[in-house]
Order: structure tokens, then sequence, then C-alpha cells
């Protein structure tokens, strides 16, 4: 898979996180939640970023200033892609590309971080969902409610069980807006999908699977931008634009997923 890695910059440190960062990172260095995503065409929805509650995060040193929090297995694939400096954190097998620390998901969920191109400018938070598999992507995936059907579903669950959550529910339920206009699903496709396919959970895994491939087919094939600089044209010609956009900007890089992943695209 060639995703778009997105550097989401983190303004300020959930407590727990913080209180692990201090003094393991020079003043001022830059560290950004590093999700693999598909569809940069979305990014304009962007309305929150999850982590597995249990997965094992580390932060990487990626230049003079600039620190990448991704799963281990992802630092390693970025290493042979070039990504981080090949001098001062250079490894010859993964037992040498150490992260300056390792944080869990749970330690970072309350995170306010900086997501490029979303018409959240104050920042999104970062927030756990149960189904992020650390064997694909970076381990942090963004989450866009309007367009991603699993994202729907885990907002208004998020928001619905704040409390069980450990979260503020403000954080959950940022406004959902349309970014894609699409012919059979309206301006709002995931949440279209979720409610007619009567999807009431994040855990209804198999009906999620179905949305999320309707959902990818309209919006690619049919679909037309509503947002940004690609405003009025089709999905598939703005999608490399805006990835090309983000890249120039600095704010995002390319990331393969090696061949032999074993997670298929219905999960
Ligand atoms: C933002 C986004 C917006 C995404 C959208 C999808 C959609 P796939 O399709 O199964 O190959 N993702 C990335 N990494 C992980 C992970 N470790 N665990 C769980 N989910 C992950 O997977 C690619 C998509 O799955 C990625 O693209 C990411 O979510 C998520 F509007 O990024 B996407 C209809 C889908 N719409």
């Amino acid at each position: 898979q060639d995703y778009t890695a997105l550097k989401l910059k983190v303004k300020e440190w959930a407590p727990k996180a913080a209180e692990k960062v201090r003094g393991n990172l020079p003043d001022g260095a830059n560290v950004y939640f590093v999700p693999a995503t598909l569809r940069p065409e979305t990014m304009y929805g962007q309305t929150c970023c999850f982590v597995g509650p249990k997965i094992t995060y580390g932060v990487f040193k990626a230049s003079d200033n600039e620190y990448y929090v991704v799963t281990k297995r992802a630092a390693w694939n970025m290493a042979f892609q070039g990504t981080f400096f090949k001098s001062d954190n250079f490894a010859r097998d993964a037992s040498e590309l150490l992260p300056v620390l390792e944080l869990t998901g749970t330690e970072v969920v309350g995170t306010l971080v900086d997501a490029p191109l979303s018409i959240h400018k104050q920042g999104v938070r970062i927030l756990p969902m149960e189904s992020v598999l650390p064997s694909k992507g970076t381990g942090v995936v963004t989450s866009v409610p309007s367009d991603s059907p699993d994202d729907y579903a885990t907002v208004i669950d998020l928001a619905k069980k704040a409390e069980y959550y450990g979260i503020e529910k403000e954080w959950a339920q940022l406004e959902v807006s349309p970014i894609i206009q699409t012919p059979s699903y309206g301006n709002i496709t995931a949440k279209f999908l979720v409610e007619k396919m009567k999807i009431n959970s994040p855990k209804d895994a198999k009906q999620l699977a179905e949305a999320k491939d309707l959902a990818y087919k309209e919006g690619y094939y049919k679909g037309t931008m509503l947002i940004g600089d690609f405003k009025g044209e089709s999905v598939e010609s703005a999608k490399p634009k805006v990835k090309a956009a983000l890249i120039k900007n600095g704010q995002a890089f390319e990331y393969a997923e090696p061949n032999g992943h074993v997670v298929s695209r219905s999960g």
C-alpha cells in the first residue's frame, strides 16, 4: 500500500505523556503523531486522531529537531525508506533503531495536535480506538468521520461513553462537515452508510468493512470535492494533488507498506 504519512504536530501533551516527555526531549523539539492514510483528499475533515490504547508507540528522532510518534515496526520501515537522518540515527538492525522514549496509547489520549488542512484550526485530540491494528500502517490513524464509517461509528461511541473512555465528551464532538459530494450517499457519506446499514457500534466489524468498501468506491469514482484548493474537481483528480501539496509543504511524506503484510482491505 502506498500511504500518505501525515505530520500532526503536538501542541499540548496529555498529563501522563507530558510527565514522561519532560527531560527526555530537547527544549523546542517538534513532535508529530504520524498517521498513514489512503485518503489524503479527506484531510480537511479530520476531527481527531486515533491510537490503540494498548499499543506501545516509540518517539523516534527523524531529524535534528523532529520526532515522530509511530510503532517500532513503522519506524523500521521508514528507516529503510530514507525518512530518518542516516547520520545519528542510523540503524543496522531493528534493535538499533531506538526510540527516545516509549508511550502507550492510553498515556497519549487527550494530547492536542495540529492536523494539517483540517477545518478545525484550534487542533484535534488524540483519542482511543480499540480496532487500531498495531501491524498496519503506523499504528496511528487520523479520523475523518464524514467519509470513514469506522471513524463515524467510533466518534459516536466515544461521545456516548466519554466517562468510560476517560475523555472529555467535547473532544469526540467536533463538527462533522461535508468534504465530498457523492450521488448515492450525499455529502456525509459515512454518516449516511452507518445510519442506513443500522451500524450501532464500532464492533460491528463485518458491516463496517462493507460500508468502508462502498464509501471507498463511491468517493473515489463519483465524488466531487466541496472544499479546499481543488473544490469542484473530482476526487480522482484531486487526490494526487492534495497529496503532492502536503508533501511540498513539509506536512507529509510517502510511506509504503512492505509486501507481505497480512492485513487485507476487509480487515
Ligand atoms: C483517513 C481516512 C479517511 C481513511 C477516510 C479512510 C477513509 P484499508 O482501507 O483497510 O487498506 N488505517 C490506517 N492504519 C490503520 C491501522 N493500523 N488500524 C486500523 N485502521 C488503519 O486501510 C486504510 C485506511 O485504514 C486508512 O485510510 C486509515 O483510515 C485506516 F475517509 O485515513 B484512512 C472509506 C474509508 N475512508
